[in-house]
């Protein structure tokens, strides 16, 4: 059974062609810093958004039609997505997907009932793997959807819900162990709350840190040798969620001694609804070496919540490819947590949307290649921390000064001159003329 009978194989032919079924950037065996792209860019499906998603919004009913020849919420359905799933990522060559575990099966009213179906499903998965190289990037477990999540899983003022939460974080480890996973996330998405007035925070984030230690210990137990990640997001649903942005996360990592077991899930539009660009989130997470995997999509700026685009802003992809390719590449993958339009609705447009976002990464990471080559930006930004190389700069670096000796030294030299122009504009300049020289 074929669902994508009319869509050929999607394969690179440049920049010159014009075949909307084809890859203008993403040519899998270019090099890029010393990797080809297939390597650099372990690309990943969403099954919710690719599978599931059929654009309902607040105002509106479905616009496309995912049920794929079956009943909605039946087995035979939940088959059938893996199918078209494996169909879709094979035409384009993807070769990682994610999932929550209610993405893969439906909900029973009964957690065995639900656990028999995943591991019904995932048998059916394990299968389909044969023979493919594709494998699951990372799994997780949907705490945010059903009503009994309303105050949050980990942060749930409901012992018993928390049970259910660890009941489904173990079952969703099982299932990402069984199908290769590389990766676990936990988005918390209502792990945060709405009003202090009923509210004890730090009552909360204890026990979120609570169910990821048991999380670790029980990952660890069956042989999961991967990462965990947060997924930071500051706000929506929740009007204040405690994974804020990747500072606070990797806060609240170290805090409570997580930090030796989890790394970052950073998505774009998650990253500017905190009020910073994608870069800094990455940059961020990079530094405290705990970059480990990316949520591919953007947002909308005159938007204020989490719109989920597919990325075609080859500024922000070139600058975030920056930072991926300066951090030594990705432990995880691009997962595109992207959906396609409301009005975009038929199967085409599935792979018009995969093949804009493949195309833009990939050129986001040429570009980006060609930027460290160039050489210019490094060379500006290590020159501007040139005064710490010598004298009372490299004292300060090696700490061998007290503050006493540094307002000596102050005192003698009087005023310091200004300290040099930051030349953002030129810099700027620089990088739209790698980008299209
Ligand atoms: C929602 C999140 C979610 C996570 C996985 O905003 O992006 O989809 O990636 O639970
Ligand atoms: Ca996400
Ligand atoms: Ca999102």
């Amino acid at each position: 059974m074929s669902y994508f009978a009319n869509i050929p194989e999607i394969k690179y032919e440049g920049p010159e062609s014009k075949n909307p079924f084809a890859f203008k950037y993403y040519d899998p065996e270019r090099i890029v810093c010393g990797k080809p792209l297939k390597e650099q860019l372990p690309f990943a499906m969403a099954w919710w958004h690719n599978l599931g998603a059929a654009g309902t919004d607040m105002f509106g009913r479905d616009t496309a039609d995912k049920s794929f020849g079956c009943e909605k919420g039946t087995m035979e359905h939940a088959k059938a997505k893996v199918d078209a799933g494996f169909e879709f990522m094979k035409k384009l060559g993807i070769r990682y997907f994610c999932f929550h575990d209610v993405d893969l099966v439906p909900e029973a009213d009964d957690i065995k009932e639900t656990n028999r179906r995943l591991d019904e499903l995932s048998d059916y998965i394990l299968e389909k793997m044969k023979g493919t190289d594709i494998k699951c990037l990372w799994g997780t477990a949907n705490m945010f959807s059903n009503p009994r999540f309303m105050n949050g899983a980990g942060s749930s003022n409901s012992a018993d819900v928390f049970c259910f939460a660890a009941a489904q974080v173990k079952k969703a480890l099982d299932i990402t162990v069984k199908l290769g996973g590389r990766g676990y996330v936990f988005w918390g998405g209502r792990e945060g709350y709405e009003t202090l007035l009923n509210t004890d925070v730090k009552f909360e984030q204890e026990n979120i840190a609570k169910l990821m230690h048991l999380a670790v210990d029980y990952g660890r137990s069956i042989g999961f040798t991967g990462d965990f990640y947060i997924e930071p997001k500051p706000k929506e649903p929740m009007k204040h969620q405690y994974d804020f942005d990747a500072a606070t996360a990797i806060g609240f990592l170290r805090q409570y001694g997580l930090d030796k077991d989890f790394k970052m899930n950073i998505e774009a539009n998650h990253a500017t609804l905190a009020g910073h660009t994608f870069q800094h989130d990455l940059r961020i997470s990079a530094i405290n070496g705990m970059l480990g995997s990316i949520d591919a999509n953007q947002g909308d700026m005159l938007l204020g919540w989490d719109t989920d685009e597919f990325p075609f802003n080859v500024y922000d992809a070139t600058m975030c490819m920056y930072e991926v390719l300066k951090a030594g590449g990705l432990t995880g993958g691009f997962n595109f947590d992207s959906k396609t339009r409301r009005p975009s609705y038929t199967f085409e447009d599935m792979f018009h949307a995969y093949i804009l976002g493949m195309d833009t990464f990939a050129l986001g990471m040429i570009k980006a290649g060609e930027l460290i080559e160039d050489g210019r930006i490094d060379k500006f930004v290590e020159d501007r921390y040139a005064s710490y190389k010598t004298g009372i700069g490299a004292k300060i670096r090696a700490g061998e000064v007290t503050l006493k000796e540094l307002a000596a030294y102050a005192d003698e030299m009087g005023a310091p001159a200004l300290p040099g122009s930051g030349r953002q504009e030129y810099l700027e300049s620089v990088v739209n003329n790698v980008l299209f020289h």
